[in-house]
């Protein structure tokens, strides 16, 4: 139901952006007309650029506070974890991880509980991406040195859960990852 309604959204939007391209390529050709009243291209353009800058508010203002970012942003997470991302391994702990003294451990989560991860990387950009049992997409974030980023989620389903690294990092990418159990 929901993704069936994602996908009329986005055709919808897939119209309009076609619209309004043969919108601009037809108008384009125009160049010879009278430049008195609407057939003036820069008030056709006030009018275009106001009317797309409208929409795209609206679109922001409704889509960017259901972003992921602002998921559980007023609770407080029952367990936090430390994610250290590098070439080409995630180290995992319940403590600070100290960037000299590399250590995970093996994690376990409460299910139905929220859980927050503090994520960065020690050398280049990484993706941390959690998978469940079934190899479906949960929830990611970047790996980025000198950032935190903090991910939070809810797992509702025990079980492993595995983390891949989504993005291409170096000549063994595909070998990086990890997991961690809810139970
Ligand atoms: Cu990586």
């Amino acid at each position: 139901m929901q993704q069936s309604s994602i996908l009329l959204l986005f055709l919808a939007l897939a119209v309009i952006g076609v619209i309004v391209f043969t919108y601009v390529y037809l108008s384009s050709k125009k160049v010879e007309q009278s430049e008195q009243g609407m057939a003036n291209p820069q008030k056709k353009r006030f009018w275009f650029l106001l009317i797309l800058f409208v929409i795209l508010g609206i679109f922001a203002s409704v889509t960017i506070p259901k972003s992921p970012y602002f998921l559980f942003a007023k609770e407080t997470p029952a367990k936090t974890i430390h994610v250290a991302s590098m070439q080409f391994a995630f180290f995992l702990s319940e403590h600070a991880i100290d960037p000299e003294n590399l250590s995970g451990e093996s994690i376990e989560l409460p299910a139905n509980e929220l859980v927050e991860f503090r994520v960065t990387s020690l050398d280049v950009n990484h993706g941390f991406a959690i998978y469940d049992e079934s190899n479906r997409l949960i929830t990611q974030t970047q790996a980025m040195p000198g950032y935190v980023n903090r991910l939070r989620y809810k797992f509702t389903e025990p079980g492993t859960y595995n983390i891949f690294c989504l993005e291409y990092c170096g000549m063994a990418h595909q070998i990086m990852r990890s997991s961690f159990i809810v139970k």
